[in-house]
């Protein structure tokens, strides 16, 4: 017996052999006996190197930097590849373009924690003994150990990201000491990050504090905490080899180490010294612990930093 082959295109166009049906039910021949049947998309559906699997009705392995259905979406932040639908939620790591399609692509851990939010990993710290975030400040700028276990993004990445024109909110994840899986979000919105001439200027809403989260506790808001000569908010960028800090007879970052927005000098530091040698101060956690323990919550061991955006 012949096998004959039949082509649909979308619902309403089915073609058989050199015969084309339109406005016809395709599934009639889908069903009928001795016919194989084959779904096709349009000829140039799929945009960006995209591939079509028909099950899915979308395009799959878009070119890097490239997402949406018909992989048309230029992926600027994470948050573009959460919103597709061709994600579930969870973690992924995906190419982006911060600064539009002229960009060039950078390397991400993505997450999604739910389907309307994407998040770009900004910074992870484990603390471990191999731990070493006491970097330059060309290091900040374009990023360190960014595919490792403790890693930078890069100050260049999060300038761009955030100054794209969407609403960006930072997530500061704390993980308990003694047990990484008890953790607690914190998020500020209104994230602006200036450029470097301006020595990457922060400015963020405080956090709303969520004190009725008795699961967690309430972990506090060290970001903000300590008043006028300590708060992050509208601080420049430091680091040893560049002191851009509120404090007119010390350098801030070689004195608690890391690279940070500091004041004069900090309420928070998720960068400082770790571990600590002879005569080293504590700011890397000291701060969000004390808030924490103030509120409640668990000593600190583990920290992120994301950049979020609703769409
Ligand atoms: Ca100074």
């Amino acid at each position: 017996m012949a096998t004959c082959t039949g082509f649909g295109y979308g619902e309403t166009v089915c073609i058989l052999g050199n015969r084309q049906m339109n406005n016809q039910n395709c599934s009639e021949l889908i069903t009928a006996p001795a016919f194989v049947y084959y779904e096709e998309a349009p000829p140039g559906f799929c945009l960006n190197g995209g591939r079509y699997v028909a099950k899915k009705r979308l395009c799959i392995n878009c070119s890097p930097g490239w997402t949406g259905q018909r992989c048309e979406k230029l992926a600027q932040g994470c948050e573009d590849y959460c919103n597709a639908h061709v994600r579930s939620d969870g973690s992924y790591w995906q190419y982006i373009r911060p600064g539009g399609a002229a960009d060039s692509l950078v390397f991400v851990r993505c997450t999604c924690y739910i389907r309307s939010m994407g998040c770009t990993m900004l910074s992870k710290r484990t603390f471990n003994d191999s731990d070493n975030f006491n970097k330059s400040w060309a290091e900040y700028k374009d990023g360190f150990n960014t595919s490792g276990d403790s890693m930078w993004l890069g100050l260049e990445t999060l300038h761009k990201l955030v100054t794209n024109g969407r609403a960006y909110t930072l997530c500061v994840e704390l993980h308990a000491k003694t047990n990484h899986s008890i953790s607690k979000k914190i998020f500020y919105d209104n994230l602006l990050v200036e450029d470097e001439s301006n020595n990457y200027r922060i400015s963020l809403n405080q956090s709303a504090l969520d004190v009725s989260d008795l699961r967690f506790k309430n972990w506090g808001d060290a970001l903000f905490a300590g008043g006028e000569n300590t708060s992050i908010y509208n601080m420049y960028f430091s680091t040893y080899d560049r002191d851009n800090d509120q404090s007119p007879e010390s350098n801030c970052a070689s004195d608690y180490g890391g690279g940070w927005w500091f004041n004069n000098c900090t309420s928070a530091n998720l960068n400082g010294f770790w571990p600590l040698m002879p005569g080293q101060p504590q700011t890397a956690l000291k701060t969000w612990n004390t808030v924490a323990k103030k509120w409640g919550g668990p000593a600190i061991g583990f920290t992120k930093l994301y950049v979020c955006a609703t769409k």
